[in-house]
């Protein structure tokens, strides 16, 4: 039996075999040095949802798989916040998705919680690691919470936004003049 290395280059090589005594040449064979077949690509898109007032509301995330593969092929995924917080604005989620052969698409969901409290719109995350039979091309999917809730206090004395302000008032009241007590801008979401 005889083992050989593989040269690191990748392309065609011919291996000889020659009589030990006379250097003739007793037989030959090609062989290639390659790659092998490129593994399937797999990508999430963005979501955006209207966050709603009560109860949750489903930002439903597409993970596809291109082309379809022969074999099995599962990836991990996990939520991660960006201006959007875990526990409070939507419910966080991981897990395994599996593909079996021919499958091209697997869905993610998270659950946004409704409220009624004025806000920004938000911003989350779907992050897809450890690929096992395919390479990631597009890792992370962006949720975006469009608030849907106006504020009924009257604008910041200070920045001029309508958001509500999160300070209560004090003993002596919100202070004459003045729609919002805050001294510190920071304190008005
Ligand atoms: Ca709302
Ligand atoms: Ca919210
Ligand atoms: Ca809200």
């Amino acid at each position: 039996m005889v083992t050989m290395t593989a040269p690191a280059a990748l392309g065609t090589y011919e291996l000889r075999l020659l009589a030990n005594d006379t250097f003739t040449l007793i037989g030959s064979c090609t062989y290639q040095v390659g790659t092998g077949p490129a593994l399937p690509l797999l990508s999430i898109n963005d979501v955006t949802v209207t966050e709603g007032n009560t109860g949750t509301v489903s930002a439903i995330f597409n993970v596809t798989l291109s082309p379809a593969a022969t074999g099995p092929v599962t990836v991990s995924f996990a939520t991660a916040n960006g201006t959007a917080t875990a526990g409070s604005d939507y419910v966080t989620n991981s897990g395994t998705l599996t593909f079996n052969a021919g499958d091209t698409v697997k869905t993610v969901t998270v659950l946004v919680n409704g409220d009624t409290t004025p806000e920004a719109n938000e911003t989350f995350f779907v992050n897809l690691s450890a690929p096992a039979g395919a390479t990631i091309s597009d890792s992370q999917g962006q949720g975006t919470i469009t608030n849907d809730d106006a504020s009924t206090k009257g604008p910041h004395p200070r920045t001029g936004s309508r958001a509500t302000c999160r300070r209560r008032p004090t003993r002596r009241g919100w202070g004459p003049g003045s729609t919002c007590p805050c001294r510190d801008p920071r304190r008005w979401p």
